[in-house]
């Protein structure tokens, strides 16, 4: 008989942004990539993201997403390792992500909350402080949260500072988030100085916090926290500890920073992963000693 839930699988709920690399355009390869089932949940299509871009189409999906869930978890044999959710389109999908995390979390599905919705202390189009108070909701029943600086002031209420983040500044966002329950919570884009940025996590099951920095370049790399939340939320999904995941999907967005600024993409259009999925996968292969 083969063992059909040997491959870890993941629930990915996001939206299609048909262009600019975000959301299930970055999830399903970069998790698939990580060696894990990426099952998904659209919860709207749009033809491209809503950062620079105008005119953009967009529709809401919100009706499909508890039918979807409520199929898959009739089915006997299928069960989640983990439900990864990112961009939502409306406050009402953030109750709605809520039933659905209730249908599909076993006993140990690991639940893993992107609250993608502002950067650089603003948000994202037609959002507001609604969206963070969704977020705040949402984040109780999350294990695993990878909010940027924006979102987690945002999220705490607390005053958003752009860089240089104090070691201070940053380790009281990380207490104000942890105290709405996950266990593990990664804060993307800090910039300890004018110089670096990087993530900062805590593990509040082992009380471990680690840091990793990087050189930072000029302006916005848009999709950079899609892309490490993806492939973040992959690895620990595999079972790898955070110190490890955030080790791996930090260097994997390093590299694709780099690429994408060698080949002058233009930023909206979203991060070069493709070309920088071959060694990340060698990466996973010898952590994994596979
Ligand atoms: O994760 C970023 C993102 C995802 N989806 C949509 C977006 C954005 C950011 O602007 O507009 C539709």
């Amino acid at each position: 008989m083969k063992d059909y839930n040997k491959l870890p699988r993941m629930a990915a709920i996001h939206d299609i942004s048909g262009l600019g690399k975000c959301s299930l355009t970055v999830a399903l390869p970069i998790v698939s990539a990580s060696g894990v089932e990426c099952c998904c949940i659209p919860t709207a299509l749009l033809s491209t993201h809503t950062g620079c871009f105008t005119d953009w189409t967009f529709r809401d999906l919100s009706d499909d997403i508890l039918p979807i869930a409520e199929h898959w978890s009739k089915l006997d044999d299928i069960k989640f390792d983990a439900i990864y959710s990112g961009y939502l389109a409306s406050e009402k999908q953030g109750e709605l992500l809520e039933k659905c995390i209730d249908y599909l979390k076993g006993e140990d599905t690991l639940v893993i909350v992107d609250p993608a919705m502002a950067d650089n202390g603003k948000y994202y189009a037609n959002f507001d402080d609604r969206m963070a108070a969704c977020f705040r909701r949402l984040i109780a029943k999350a294990d695993i949260i990878t909010p940027n600086i924006t979102e987690a002031c945002f999220i705490t209420e607390t005053e958003y500072v752009p860089a240089p983040h104090s070691d201070e500044f940053v380790s009281t966002l990380i207490e104000k988030l942890s105290a709405l329950g996950p266990k593990t919570v990664a804060i993307t884009g800090v910039c300890p100085d004018n110089e670096h940025v990087g993530i900062v996590a805590k593990d509040n099951l082992t009380g471990k916090t680690a840091r990793f920095m990087n050189v930072s370049r000029e302006g916005t790399f848009h999709g950079s926290g899609d892309v490490f939340a993806s492939s973040f939320a992959a690895l620990l999904t595999r079972g790898a500890d955070m110190e490890t995941a955030l080790s791996l999907a930090e260097a994997f967005v390093s590299d694709c920073v780099e690429r994408t600024e060698k080949r002058n993409v233009p930023r909206h259009y979203g991060l070069d992963f493709e070309s920088a999925l071959p060694q990340y996968i060698k990466n996973i292969e010898k952590t994994f000693n596979l």
